[in-house]
């Protein structure tokens, strides 16, 4: 099986590359330069109209959206338990996952990039803290999800690496996170894993030859 992952350093993105690499999957990153625009090319606009990463490839197939594609990774790979094995828990996994994309993700976007959502002058601090005051509402529900407990399931699930990105993207921002003891605890849980720092050194060379080529 022929497996690509288009990707960009720092985006979400990096939630496939974890769990590809937590299940031993042979695939090959393809990264993309978004400073040179590289997502609005018209070759990749031809296989993502949405201009997005993550997206996969499939022995030609191509798949879009972070949620289908850690399900599909799940799926192809059961022996990594990527999902909890019971019906229920399997869907409260997915429900997580959906969360992170319609319920955190935007918010980050936000804050990214106010003019994206408002162009009034000036608004882009009002824009900032009212995506901030949604971003920590939504923390603050993960913060007591994973009070005790090391991951949101018994083990290590695709949710989390969904999360540990959507807590790294905020980290990025000037935010102070340290109110999310449990988030924070989760963060550096996944660090310590090894698809995590194997995921943080290739970003780092990625955005190495980035800046060679700026
Ligand atoms: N709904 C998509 C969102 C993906 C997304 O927004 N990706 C961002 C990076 S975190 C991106 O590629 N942005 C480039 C753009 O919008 O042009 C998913 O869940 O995978």
């Amino acid at each position: 099986m022929d497996i690509a992952l288009y990707y960009a350093p720092i985006t979400c993105a990096l939630a496939p590359y974890i769990t590809l690499t937590e299940a031993g999957a042979k695939f090959e990153a393809r990264p993309l330069n978004f400073r040179k625009d590289q997502h609005k090319s018209a070759e990749y606009l031809k296989i993502n109209p949405k201009h997005k990463v993550p997206l996969l490839v499939v022995d030609g197939k191509v798949l879009s959206e972070s949620t289908a594609i850690q399900i599909w990774i799940a799926r192809t790979f059961p022996q990594a338990k990527l999902l909890p094995a019971d019906p229920w828990q399997e869907l409260k996994a997915i429900s997580l996952m959906s969360w992170c994309a319609s319920g955190i993700h935007p918010f980050l976007a936000r804050i990214n990039s106010p003019p994206r959502v408002c162009d009034v002058p000036g608004a882009d601090e009002s824009v900032r803290r009212l995506a901030k005051g949604q971003l920590f509402e939504n923390y603050k529900i993960a913060d007591d999800m994973l009070a005790g407990r090391e991951y949101f399931f018994d083990h290590f699930t695709a949710p989390d690496a969904y999360f540990f990105w959507c807590f790294r993207r905020g980290s990025l921002f000037d935010l102070d996170l340290s109110q999310f003891a449990n988030c924070t605890a989760h963060f550096e849980r996944m660090k310590s894993r090894p698809s995590v720092q194997k995921l943080l050194a290739y970003e780092k060379s990625v955005q190495a030859e980035f800046a060679k080529a700026a």
